[in-house]
């Protein structure tokens, strides 16, 4: 693993020079492009450490990226990037090198794809598993207006985790249209990736012993004899049945996508050449992409989840410039302890958020009251209103920002019901530097129309504190008592 370097050879330097347009790409050699990603992944560090942002995602990105663009015709081709906070590669060979210095500020380069900020981003994104829908409308336009041009949504196992590309993919598959979806596996979200999918791609990466044999498999399989239609569908059945108990891929074959992978997604040759096949395809496929986060950078490499999203850091020891000051996320988590301690039916949800939102000390003390349940704000709050409905008093911090997906889930789950679930809103109000999509503008006045719901907004750490008490106790009191003066919380 190497430590950046600081000063950049002038030869080095040349090549990226030359590189901001994704044609000069293509024109490279192998070896060539290798000194590029170098070259990128060092220059990412070094921005990345002054202006803060998502470091980690997009030094396991860099190869793919090259990749992408060397593969494929963009703009003309369209490549959709889930979350969007691993672009900065792709800003970089798409002609936005120079303005990187001012990434997430004012009048700056955006933190995440933005259509008015280049033709290369082709669809705005920022909150999660939103890719695979984005790339199978336009896929379904370009089929209807009888276009040409490939499709490719760019998904991590995080991403995967949540509900829309879970719905998106069993759309997909059944339309048979020509999509494809690069399936980026890193095992983390922002913390390490939890749940049923996670556990399923950690079994696809454990038996790539299978993946080396299926070569051979399939020679066997293909012999089976096929005398009469008896036979010749028994075969088929023993064929299905064999390869899946040999080939964990079927998840996505049964859902009707071709599965190719998984490869390195570090070695851009192997990388080329699995999409070279994809683009073949006819019909949706998902390539496997096995990466690392934060690549090449050893203090990413460690700690992926505080590298995930930086402040501004010494390069050397990765430690931030700033230390970071008592937030309200922080003196959340801690109340929240100290009233768990006294009432075993508190419990905490988190949605992939556990540090952002303050939970992590609670997921260490109280493990088995702690339930993360992946990038799934609906579920999560569905969930909550079972366990409340249940006697548990469910307390579940979400960003303002991704609150506003499950809306529905807090009126149609929660609220009509009137069931007593602590909703706890982090980063309400501008968040600044993630810019639009992450903004936390709506959640008062969604909040404030919603029946059976007592809105609070602290206004310091204390008045936090005593509001959180005050939820927790809110039934106990009276299962109906609203306070004359409903008060706003921001928290
Ligand atoms: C709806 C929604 N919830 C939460 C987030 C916060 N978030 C941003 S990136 C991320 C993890 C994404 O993991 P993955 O897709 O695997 O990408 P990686 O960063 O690992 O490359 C999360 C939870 C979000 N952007 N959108």
């Amino acid at each position: 693993m190497k430590q950046p370097i600081q000063e950049t050879s002038e030869k080095r330097q040349k090549l990226l020079d030359k590189i901001n347009q994704t044609d000069k790409i293509k024109t490279l050699t192998e070896k060539q492009k290798e000194q590029l990603a170098e070259e990128i992944r060092e220059e990412i560090i070094h921005t990345v450490s002054k202006t803060g942002g998502h470091l980690a995602s997009n030094l396991g990105v860099v190869e793919l990226t090259i990749a992408l663009h060397s593969v494929f015709d963009t703009p003309k081709d369209k490549i959709i990037w889930d979350v969007g906070h691993q672009t900065y590669v792709h800003k970089i060979v798409t002609g936005r090198r120079e303005k990187m210095p001012t990434l997430r500020q004012l009048h700056g380069i955006a933190g995440f794809p933005k259509a008015k900020e280049s033709e290369y981003d082709c669809f705005d994104t920022g909150h999660s598993s939103t890719s695979i829908s984005a790339a199978l409308g336009m896929a379904r336009a370009r089929d209807l207006q009888q276009k040409d041009y490939h499709v490719v949504a760019v998904i991590g196992d995080g991403a995967l985790t949540g509900g829309m590309a879970l719905e998106a993919l069993d759309d997909a598959g059944n339309s048979k249209t020509r999509l494809i979806v690069v399936l980026n596996d890193n095992e983390m979200s922002i913390s390490k990736n939890v749940g049923g999918i996670s556990r399923f791609l950690t079994r696809i990466r454990t038996k790539r012993f299978y993946k080396k044999s299926n070569n051979f498999i399939r020679k066997i399989l293909e012999y089976i004899p096929k005398f009469g239609p008896f036979v010749i569908q028994l075969a088929r059945k023993v064929k299905y049945s064999l390869k899946q108990l040999m080939l964990p891929n079927m998840f996505f074959e049964d859902l009707g996508f071709k599965y190719l992978g998984p490869v390195d997604g570090h070695d851009i040759e192997r990388v080329e050449w699995i999409l070279n096949l994809a683009k073949k395809e006819k019909e949706p496929v998902v390539v496997h992409m096995i990466t690392k986060k934060g690549k090449g950078y050893e203090p990413a490499e460690k700690n992926p989840d505080q590298f995930h999203a930086t402040s501004s850091f010494d390069i050397i020891t990765g430690e931030p410039i700033k230390k970071k000051a008592k937030d309200y996320s922080q003196v959340f988590g801690e109340a929240l302890i100290e009233l768990a301690k006294e009432n075993k039916k508190i419990v905490a949800i988190t949605a992939a958020m556990a540090d952002g939102t303050g939970l992590s000390k609670f997921k260490q003390i109280f493990p088995s009251r702690f339930f993360d349940v992946g990038i799934a704000e609906q579920h999560a709050l569905t969930m909550a209103a079972g366990m409340a409905k249940e006697g548990l008093i469910p307390v579940v911090p979400i960003y303002s920002s991704f609150y506003q997906r499950a809306f529905d889930q807090v009126i149609h789950d929660i609220c009509l019901q009137n069931l007593p679930v602590i909703m706890c809103v982090d980063r309400a109000g501008i968040v600044g530097q993630d810019g639009e999509t992450h903004q936390g503008i709506f959640d008062l006045s969604f909040f404030s129309m919603i029946p059976n719901l007592t809105v609070m907004a602290p206004k310091d750490f204390q008045e936090l504190e005593a509001m959180l008490s005050f939820a927790v106790n809110l039934r106990k009191t009276s299962s109906h008592s609203i306070p004359k003066r409903r008060r706003r919380r921001k928290v």
